[in-house]
């Protein structure tokens, strides 16, 4: 796969992952010395599939998150400064310090929101499919959610009514097999991308850890959407490292094993890639440790950039805190 692809997308896609893994590692370590207020939900392992499916869409396309979205956001060209600086509650953050990790957006990037509310991207993503449609734009909007969310309701509402208005919707559940702490299999029978059947759309398993995998059933995805055939499930089969959110790892918790996290770290997305680019001819290994470099220099400067951003006034508590819909409308925050 990695010979058919162009060799610039493919150098990209590593540098995309590798970003997102560095990204988040060090978020590991930022809420842990408190410079990161509360907790966050880390995607490291599931590289592959954010990378994989952004690689696929362009600018004008859309995507949900979830609130395991720091991944989606940087493989849709999210800055790593303002992703930080948000983290961080700075000013200069995405939400200007106001939603922290689980509400990062940038309508501009097409990145439509996270959310920390299981499933809720999913009719969002065919609102936006919809409007599309009618304007008879040919962007798609990928709804990105868990395992944990294919038995929420509104997900299948969502399924539905992408099927039967044939909108150009991407349904991409990452399939880390546990939400929280509960296994996939004492929930649902079935593999989740057989539910995509029932509701008339194609749908189809892919290896998550494999980011050309995800990547090729991003583009039939894409382009079945774009050429107005409508909607399709995809599901990438992943894990990931780290525990549910941050606290879990100061917590005894016992619901996988060792030798499971060993296993699919055997399988690690980036490791993987890397190899593959190598053994392609288009890349090498040094060429790799430049990429990596080029990464950590990103990240380092990112978070400089944060930690040097001013905090917001409490004088501005109200501002950014509400949209003005209508011409004429007062800002909520001016009424008070
Ligand atoms: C509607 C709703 N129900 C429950 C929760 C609590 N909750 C937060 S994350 C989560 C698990 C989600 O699992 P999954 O969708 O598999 O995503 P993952 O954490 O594995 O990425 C739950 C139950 C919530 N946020 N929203
Ligand atoms: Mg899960």
């Amino acid at each position: 796969m990695s010979n058919i692809l162009p060799p610039d997308l493919a150098r990209t896609m590593y540098h995309d992952m590798f970003c997102i893994r560095q990204f988040d590692s060090k978020v590991v370590a930022l809420v842990d010395d408190n410079e990161i207020p509360g907790s966050c939900h880390e995607y490291c392992g599931q590289e592959a599939v954010a990378v994989g499916v952004c690689s696929a869409l362009t600018k004008t396309d859309i995507l949900t998150s979830t609130h395991r979205g720091h991944g989606h956001i940087l493989a849709k060209g999210g800055d790593v400064g303002k992703m930080f600086a948000e983290l961080l509650a700075k000013s200069t953050g995405y939400n200007h310090g106001r939603g922290g990790s689980m509400h990062i957006a940038d309508v501009g990037l097409g990145i439509y929101g996270a959310n920390g509310i299981v499933g809720a991207g999913a009719p969002m993503a065919c609102g936006a499919a919809h409007k599309f449609k009618l304007a008879g734009e040919r962007n798609v909007a990928v709804s990105f959610f868990g395992d944990g969310a294919i038995n929420q309701g509104v997900v299948h509402e969502a399924m539905n009514l992408a099927a039967i208005w044939r909108l150009p919707v991407i349904f991409v559940c990452e399939n880390n097999q546990y939400a929280i702490s509960t296994p996939l299999r004492d929930v649902s029978i079935l593999d989740p991308y057989i539910r995509a059947q029932s509701y008339g759309m194609p749908g189809v398993s892919v290896d998550g850890m494999d980011v050309a995998a995800v990547f090729e059933a991003a583009v039939s995805a894409v382009d079945r959407a774009r050429s107005g055939e409508g909607p399709t499930f995809i599901e990438c089969k992943t894990y990931r490292y780290l525990g549910h959110y941050s606290g879990e790892r100061h917590m005894k918790v016992t619901y996988r094993t060792n030798e499971e996290l060993e296993y699919w770290k055997r399988r690690d997305p980036i490791d993987l890639w890397a190899a593959r680019l190598i053994e392609g001819g288009l890349c090498t290994s040094e060429e790799i440790s430049k990429l990596n470099q080029k990464v950590d220099d990103e990240i380092a400067r990112g978070l400089q950039f944060a930690r040097q951003s001013p905090e917001p006034q409490v004088s501005e508590a109200l501002e950014h805190m509400y949209a003005v819909s209508y011409p004429n409308t007062p800002a909520r925050g001016a009424e008070l």
